[in-house]
């Protein structure tokens, strides 16, 4: 049985799984979405959403469920820091990310008038400060070690430069720097490339 990723290249949601198989070195074929308009995946699941994964024939669906169950089998290169503390609130932020900045991300890209694109640019304004203070000396949030929370926020801030075309104000240093080390760390040739290499 293989593994098959229901992928869509620009999907930051499938790009977050992307690199936790790299980090695990997990082997795992790609279907690209685009290809037929999501007609595989809907034959296979009867919904629309990637990342999905034919695991070994058992159907797996969203990002976070998929890492965590690539972090049960494959624990090596863990995604999640030591400790319950610090897991379950490495969890909430991988939470957050998936659910707010996607929500300011959305606003971003939708925005189609000058009171749109401002409201947008508050919103992000606003968690550009928080992640600038989350990472106010820190590489990543944990114990200066990549986990899941960094890779969500990553992929978020990533399709944010890439897809939506959108740059961090560069008053914001801290998120600056941490664009900048996961585009060393993803070995990145520049930010604006996505990220599909299979180990890392
Ligand atoms: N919470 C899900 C979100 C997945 C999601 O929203 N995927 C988008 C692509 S970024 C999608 O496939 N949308 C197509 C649709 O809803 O029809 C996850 O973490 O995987």
């Amino acid at each position: 049985m293989a593994i098959k990723l229901f992928n869509s290249q620009t999907s930051m949601f499938c790009e977050k799984v992307r690199v936790v198989f790299a980090l695990k070195t997990v082997p795992y074929e790609v279907v690209d979405v685009r290809a037929d308009e999501r007609k595989s995946l809907l034959e296979y699941t009867n919904q629309r959403k990637v990342p999905t994964l034919n695991y070994n024939g058992e159907c797996v669906i969203d990002s976070t469920v998929i890492s965590a169950r690539l972090e049960k089998d494959h624990p090596q290169n863990s995604i999640y820091p030591e400790g319950a503390n610090n897991k379950g609130l490495c969890l909430a932020i991988e939470d957050w990310s998936d659910e707010v900045l996607i929500h300011a991300n959305h606003a971003m890209r939708r925005a189609d008038t000058p009171e749109a694109k401002q409201k947008a640019e508050a919103e992000w304004d606003n968690h550009f400060k928080t992640l600038d203070q989350m990472y106010t000396g820190k590489k990543f949030l944990f114990d200066n070690k990549l986990t899941i929370a960094d890779i969500s926020i990553f992929s978020q801030l990533h399709y944010l430069y890439t897809a939506v075309k959108y740059d961090v104000p560069a008053q914001y240093k801290n998120v600056h720097a941490f664009l900048e080390n996961m585009r060393q760390t993803l070995k990145l040739k520049s930010l604006g490339d996505s990220f599909d290499a299979p180990s890392l």
